[in-house]
Protein backbone atom coordinates (compact mmCIF):
# COMPACT_ATOMS: atom_id res chain seq x y z
CA UNK A 1 0.00 0.00 0.00
CA UNK A 2 1.33 3.15 -0.93
CA UNK A 3 -0.33 6.16 0.42
CA UNK A 4 -0.02 9.61 -1.66
CA UNK A 5 2.95 11.93 -0.72
CA UNK A 6 4.12 9.95 2.07
CA UNK A 7 6.60 7.07 0.54
CA UNK A 8 5.16 4.45 3.05
CA UNK A 9 4.92 1.18 1.85
CA UNK A 10 3.26 -1.41 3.03
CA UNK A 11 4.92 -4.85 3.39
CA UNK A 12 2.69 -7.58 4.57
CA UNK A 13 2.15 -6.39 8.19
CA UNK A 14 4.53 -4.20 8.74
CA UNK A 15 4.98 -0.36 7.58
CA UNK A 16 8.17 0.81 6.59
CA UNK A 17 9.12 3.97 8.12
CA UNK A 18 12.37 6.05 7.06
CA UNK A 19 14.44 7.85 10.05
CA UNK A 20 17.17 9.90 10.28
CA UNK A 21 18.74 9.63 13.58
CA UNK A 22 21.32 13.18 13.83
CA UNK A 23 23.15 15.37 16.65
CA UNK A 24 26.33 16.04 17.43
CA UNK A 25 29.19 13.93 18.01
CA UNK A 26 29.39 11.94 21.05
CA UNK A 27 25.39 12.67 21.38
CA UNK A 28 24.88 8.88 21.86
CA UNK A 29 23.21 8.09 17.93
CA UNK A 30 25.49 5.16 17.33
CA UNK A 31 24.62 3.40 20.88
CA UNK A 32 20.74 3.88 20.20
CA UNK A 33 20.60 2.21 16.83
CA UNK A 34 22.83 -0.59 18.38
CA UNK A 35 20.67 -1.00 21.52
CA UNK A 36 17.56 -0.83 19.50
CA UNK A 37 18.95 -3.20 17.17
CA UNK A 38 20.69 -5.63 19.28
CA UNK A 39 18.87 -5.12 22.73
CA UNK A 40 22.53 -5.18 24.25
CA UNK A 41 25.16 -2.52 24.96
CA UNK A 42 27.96 -2.43 22.58
CA UNK A 43 30.93 -0.09 22.28
CA UNK A 44 30.20 1.97 19.79
CA UNK A 45 32.99 3.51 17.73
CA UNK A 46 33.02 6.67 15.70
CA UNK A 47 30.53 7.25 13.05
CA UNK A 48 32.62 7.71 9.82
CA UNK A 49 29.74 8.11 7.09
CA UNK A 50 26.59 6.18 8.37
CA UNK A 51 25.32 2.73 10.00
CA UNK A 52 21.74 1.75 8.50
CA UNK A 53 19.50 -0.75 9.91
CA UNK A 54 16.33 -2.36 10.22
CA UNK A 55 14.57 -2.24 13.78
CA UNK A 56 10.95 -3.76 13.86
CA UNK A 57 8.91 -2.54 16.69
CA UNK A 58 5.30 -3.79 16.78
CA UNK A 59 3.61 -3.37 13.16
CA UNK A 60 6.24 -1.17 12.02
CA UNK A 61 9.70 -1.69 10.49
CA UNK A 62 12.24 1.36 10.87
CA UNK A 63 14.56 1.82 8.54
CA UNK A 64 17.24 4.10 10.78
CA UNK A 65 20.03 6.00 9.26
CA UNK A 66 22.35 6.71 11.79
CA UNK A 67 24.74 9.81 10.03
CA UNK A 68 27.85 10.85 11.90
CA UNK A 69 27.72 13.96 13.38
CA UNK A 70 31.14 15.37 13.47
CA UNK A 71 31.61 19.20 12.33
CA UNK A 72 32.83 18.41 8.67
CA UNK A 73 30.09 15.82 7.87
CA UNK A 74 27.46 17.33 8.82
CA UNK A 75 27.03 18.85 5.25
CA UNK A 76 26.64 15.65 4.54
CA UNK A 77 23.08 15.10 6.60
CA UNK A 78 20.99 16.63 3.96
CA UNK A 79 21.66 13.57 1.16
CA UNK A 80 19.58 11.54 3.80
CA UNK A 81 16.73 13.90 4.26
CA UNK A 82 14.72 12.83 0.83
CA UNK A 83 11.60 10.56 1.80
CA UNK A 84 12.00 10.98 5.54
CA UNK A 85 9.03 10.70 7.48
CA UNK A 86 10.81 10.98 11.10
CA UNK A 87 14.45 13.24 12.20
CA UNK A 88 14.80 11.39 15.46
CA UNK A 89 17.83 14.42 16.92
CA UNK A 90 20.04 13.09 19.86
CA UNK A 91 21.53 15.33 22.34
CA UNK A 92 23.91 14.46 25.23
CA UNK A 93 21.85 15.86 28.41
CA UNK A 94 25.44 16.02 29.92
CA UNK A 95 27.13 18.25 28.25
CA UNK A 96 25.87 21.49 29.10
CA UNK A 97 28.15 23.72 26.67
CA UNK A 98 27.39 21.67 23.80
CA UNK A 99 23.58 23.04 24.27
CA UNK A 100 23.87 26.00 21.97
CA UNK A 101 25.64 24.09 19.31
CA UNK A 102 23.23 21.29 19.50
CA UNK A 103 20.54 24.07 18.98
CA UNK A 104 21.92 25.85 15.97
CA UNK A 105 22.34 22.30 14.48
CA UNK A 106 18.57 21.09 14.85
CA UNK A 107 17.20 25.08 14.03
CA UNK A 108 19.36 24.31 10.37
CA UNK A 109 17.97 21.13 9.96
CA UNK A 110 14.41 22.64 10.49
CA UNK A 111 14.28 25.01 7.98
CA UNK A 112 15.26 21.99 5.09
CA UNK A 113 12.24 21.68 2.71
CA UNK A 114 12.40 17.78 2.11
CA UNK A 115 11.77 17.48 5.92
CA UNK A 116 8.64 20.10 6.66
CA UNK A 117 6.54 17.01 7.37
CA UNK A 118 9.08 14.79 8.79
CA UNK A 119 7.84 13.59 12.66
CA UNK A 120 10.46 15.14 14.84
CA UNK A 121 11.89 12.89 17.76
CA UNK A 122 14.35 14.47 20.03
CA UNK A 123 15.48 12.21 22.38
CA UNK A 124 17.69 13.93 25.58
CA UNK A 125 19.99 11.11 26.41
CA UNK A 126 21.92 10.33 29.11
CA UNK A 127 19.96 11.06 31.80
CA UNK A 128 21.60 8.31 33.60
CA UNK A 129 24.81 10.96 34.15
CA UNK A 130 24.68 12.80 37.45
CA UNK A 131 24.00 16.56 36.78
CA UNK A 132 22.52 16.11 33.35
CA UNK A 133 19.98 18.73 31.88
CA UNK A 134 16.29 17.27 32.52
CA UNK A 135 13.79 17.11 29.73
CA UNK A 136 12.26 20.56 30.98
CA UNK A 137 15.70 22.13 30.81
CA UNK A 138 16.59 21.40 27.49
CA UNK A 139 12.99 22.25 26.28
CA UNK A 140 13.63 25.83 27.72
CA UNK A 141 17.26 25.90 26.76
CA UNK A 142 16.75 25.14 22.95
CA UNK A 143 13.19 27.00 23.49
CA UNK A 144 11.43 23.95 21.65
CA UNK A 145 8.41 25.60 21.24
CA UNK A 146 9.32 28.24 19.46
CA UNK A 147 11.61 26.35 17.15
CA UNK A 148 9.29 23.35 16.68
CA UNK A 149 6.18 25.66 16.31
CA UNK A 150 3.76 24.05 13.49
CA UNK A 151 5.25 20.43 13.30
CA UNK A 152 4.47 17.21 15.12
CA UNK A 153 7.61 16.88 18.05
CA UNK A 154 8.14 15.41 21.25
CA UNK A 155 11.26 14.77 23.26
CA UNK A 156 11.61 12.20 25.62
CA UNK A 157 14.59 11.25 28.15
CA UNK A 158 16.76 8.01 27.78
CA UNK A 159 19.44 6.80 28.17
CA UNK A 160 20.99 4.84 25.30
CA UNK A 161 23.14 2.46 27.54
CA UNK A 162 19.93 1.03 29.30
CA UNK A 163 17.44 1.62 26.83
CA UNK A 164 15.71 3.52 29.42
CA UNK A 165 13.25 5.97 27.61
CA UNK A 166 13.86 4.48 24.05
CA UNK A 167 10.75 2.45 22.76
CA UNK A 168 8.58 5.25 24.38
CA UNK A 169 9.75 7.66 21.94
CA UNK A 170 9.00 4.94 19.42
CA UNK A 171 5.79 4.31 20.66
CA UNK A 172 5.02 8.32 20.15
CA UNK A 173 6.40 7.93 16.52
CA UNK A 174 4.07 4.99 16.22
CA UNK A 175 0.92 7.23 17.26
CA UNK A 176 1.60 9.97 15.72
CA UNK A 177 1.77 7.60 12.32
CA UNK A 178 -2.07 6.51 13.50
CA UNK A 179 -3.16 9.81 14.20
CA UNK A 180 -1.83 10.32 10.66
CA UNK A 181 -3.92 7.91 9.20
CA UNK A 182 -0.99 6.24 7.74
CA UNK A 183 -0.79 3.13 10.39
CA UNK A 184 -4.06 1.37 11.07
CA UNK A 185 -3.12 0.25 14.66
CA UNK A 186 -0.03 1.28 17.14
P1 LIG B 1 27.36 9.34 18.34
O1 LIG B 1 27.05 8.15 17.49
O2 LIG B 1 26.20 10.26 18.48
O3 LIG B 1 28.59 10.06 17.92
P2 LIG B 1 28.03 7.36 20.32
O4 LIG B 1 27.64 8.83 19.84
O5 LIG B 1 26.85 6.46 20.24
O6 LIG B 1 29.28 6.94 19.64
O7 LIG B 1 28.29 7.62 21.88
C1 LIG B 1 29.34 8.49 22.33
C2 LIG B 1 29.74 8.09 23.76
O8 LIG B 1 28.63 8.30 24.64
C3 LIG B 1 30.10 6.61 23.91
O9 LIG B 1 31.08 6.54 24.94
C4 LIG B 1 28.82 5.98 24.44
O10 LIG B 1 29.04 4.80 25.19
C5 LIG B 1 28.33 7.10 25.35
N1 LIG B 1 26.88 7.06 25.57
C6 LIG B 1 25.92 6.97 24.63
N2 LIG B 1 24.69 7.01 25.20
C7 LIG B 1 24.91 7.12 26.54
C8 LIG B 1 24.02 7.23 27.68
O11 LIG B 1 22.79 7.23 27.59
N3 LIG B 1 24.64 7.35 28.89
C9 LIG B 1 25.98 7.38 29.05
N4 LIG B 1 26.48 7.51 30.27
N5 LIG B 1 26.83 7.30 28.00
C10 LIG B 1 26.31 7.17 26.78
P3 LIG B 1 32.66 6.42 24.66
O12 LIG B 1 33.24 6.32 26.03
O13 LIG B 1 32.83 5.20 23.83
O14 LIG B 1 33.03 7.68 23.95
MG1 LIG C 1 28.04 7.51 15.76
Amino acid sequence: MRKEGRCLVHIGPKMEIRVVTLGLDGAGKTTILFKLKQDEFMQPIPTIGFNVETVEYKNLKFTIWDVGGKHKLRPLWKHYYLNTQAVVFVIDSSHRDRVSEAHSELAKLLTEKELRDALLLIFANKQDVAGALSVEEITELLSLHKLCCGRSWYIQGCDARSGMGLYEGLDWLSRQLVAAGVLDVA
